[in-house]
């Protein structure tokens, strides 16, 4: 297959790939909220390859922003559009929509716990992954000496937890890893706490080559560590997904083993995300799987000791608080928030 094909087949995964990113982050309740159409937004009218959205408080003045990650093509920047009291006012002329590249996902935390939201953008081949740092009203700056970041960086999906709870958000950003041309695996970055990060270079979570699509981080045996899922797989093909056990709490040392029992581990899958979510308000973690092609979407329930694979129609979702990543990319900032997933309320 010619990487021109191969390309086009990418991109046009991609898409598929982010209507279905889009449509999981569906957390809030599905039956309680009303909604009322909003007469030409500025936000609707914008045409564009887009790939990713998050609601996120970029200028900190108490209202939500929406930043919306665009491309496949090179020349294609992101749309950052500011909420001025409900209406919203497109940004220009800054570092977070000059970035030229085809970016798949942002993903946004305070990663310096400096008071002000930090962003990262994952790009897909032509350029690298991008750290912009906020600095303070508003403004955020592209940071290349934090570690992270850089042309050899590809991604598609990102994510940033604190997975070895030393109150420094990490970063995941996964790889499609063997599409497109991509020939680069998945990437973590410890949070060293100085502004700046370490590569963690070995563990299954990095080293395990695969063809890899947005990363969530989620306590699912709630024990008090992130652990780490990824939909995974070829498109159109069944199979199962990577899904890591964060050993922490068991060992004293951050490290992830494969998550291979249990039926939400052991269904194949044509999965693109694992959304981590506590529907039935129970106060653990059940999961939600959105999958390609024909392939059902997936509910499992939380029961404690095992999970139960959902096949009767529920009335409502109820979000989590306390969630993370994509899942907590629902929670109030500083809580770290990605692309794929709408604000709490
Ligand atoms: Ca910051
Ligand atoms: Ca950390
Ligand atoms: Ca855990
Ligand atoms: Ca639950």
């Amino acid at each position: 297959m010619s990487h021109s094909h191969d390309r086009v087949m990418l991109r046009s995964r991609i898409a598929d790939l982010a209507v279905l990113l889009l449509a999981a982050g569906s957390a809030t309740p599905l039956s309680a909220q009303p909604f009322t159409p909003v007469a030409s937004p500025a936000i609707a009218g914008h045409v564009s390859f887009s790939t990713g959205a998050t609601w996120v408080d970029f200028d900190g003045d108490g209202d939500l922003d929406l930043y919306v990650t665009t491309g496949f093509a090179a020349d294609i920047n992101n749309v950052l559009y500011r909420n001025d009291a409900g209406s919203f006012v497109r940004v220009t002329g800054v570092p977070l929509v000059l970035d030229n590249s085809d970016s798949a996902c942002s993903t946004w935390a305070d990663y310096d716990n400096d008071g002000d939201v930090d962003c990262f953008v994952s790009n897909l081949v032509s350029a690298g992954g991008m750290l912009f740092q906020g600095t303070g009203g508003g403004a955020l700056a592209l940071n290349t000496t934090a570690g992270i970041g850089g042309s050899g960086l590809k991604g598609t999906g990102c994510a940033w937890g604190d997975y070895d709870n030393d109150g420094h958000v990490d970063l995941i950003v996964a790889a499609l890893f063997g599409q497109g041309g991509i020939v680069t695996g998945n990437r973590l970055f410890h949070n060293d706490g100085d502004g700046t990060f370490t590569e963690v270079t070995t563990g299954p979570q990095v080293t395990t080559t695969d063809s890899h699509h947005h990363p969530t981080w989620a306590d699912y045996d709630g024990d008090g560590d992130l652990d780490l899922f990824f939909g995974t797989g070829a498109v159109g093909s069944t199979r199962l997904d990577r899904m890591y056990k964060n050993q922490l709490v068991e060992t004293g040392s951050a490290d992830f083993t494969a998550i291979t029992t249990g039926i939400f581990a052991t269904d194949p899958r044509d999965s693109q995300v694992l959304s981590w979510v506590d529907y039935d308000d129970d106060g653990d973690l059940d999961m939600y799987a959105v999958n390609y092609s024909s392939v059902p979407n997936q509910l499992y329930r939380n029961d404690g000791a095992s999970f139960t694979k959902i096949t009767t129609a529920i009335s409502a979702i109820r979000p989590d608080p306390a969630a993370s990543s994509s899942r907590g990319a629902n929670a109030p900032l500083p809580s770290p928030r990605s692309s794929v997933t709408p604000p709490l309320v």
